[in-house]
């Protein structure tokens, strides 16, 4: 985590926007906690007098939660077959995560605070060390067991599952849909230093989204 505090309800929004408790006061509906809502504006057929939902109605479901989480690790996973196995334990300067620390990092934070938290229970977080898996192959089998784990936890969870407060290792209690949230953002974070990392091992990494930025600029009017 490096230090992050992202640990209550107070972690910006991000892409995803949040239905606010305006919403209850302002038409008398209550908007369940745990509903994201996202994508473009439409009309809303609930509204009363002039108040309007500034945001969409759409809603995250567990389901699509946990279809999320496992778009933003694929992104992420897809790097590890371009690590020059060399280089696994190279870091660019003393005392930082190696790449190979990185991915252990990763793995053990995804299943043993998050997945842990996600079911009420304390973290186990093991921290980054080469004992946990040491060497390239060690590595792999690490960080993709680890997912498996944890993704068996998350897609376990229901909507209502979501939106229980769980409590975090910094003793904040947060509403888990928003502590996995919260997990992809963590996940960006450190996945952005691997695409540094790499290339500062000379290493072409794809684009995050299918173009490149020039690709972008050359499509932009
Ligand atoms: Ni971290």
């Amino acid at each position: 985590m490096e230090g992050d505090r992202r640990t209550t309800d107070s972690v910006a929004t991000g892409e995803i926007h949040i239905a606010t408790p305006s919403r209850k006061k302002r038409d008398g509906r209550h908007c369940p906690r745990g509903r994201i809502a996202d994508g473009p504006r439409r009309s809303q057929p609930f509204a009363k007098g002039k108040w309007r939902p500034r945001l969409s109605n759409r809603h995250m479901t567990a389901s699509d939660l946990a279809d999320y989480i496992e778009k933003s690790h694929a992104r992420t996973r897809r790097l590890l077959p371009l690590i020059p196995h060399d280089d696994l334990e190279w870091s660019p300067t003393a005392g930082w995560f190696t790449i190979g620390g990185l991915l252990r990092h990763l793995a053990g934070i995804e299943r043993w605070m998050y997945a842990e938290n996600a079911q009420k229970r304390p973290s186990r977080y093991p921290g980054h060390g080469r004992e946990l898996a040491d060497g390239y192959e060690a590595v792999l089998v690490y960080y993709d067991r680890l997912h498996e784990d944890a993704m068996t936890v998350f897609r376990a969870l229901d909507d209502s599952a979501l939106a229980q407060k769980v409590v975090t290792p910094a003793g904040a209690p947060i509403t888990l849909w928003k502590w996995l949230r919260a997990m992809t953002e963590h996940e960006a974070h450190h996945r952005g230093q691997l695409y540094l990392m790499l290339a500062m091992r000379r290493v072409q990494t794809p684009p995050l989204y299918g173009l490149t930025s020039e690709e972008v600029q050359a499509r932009s009017i």
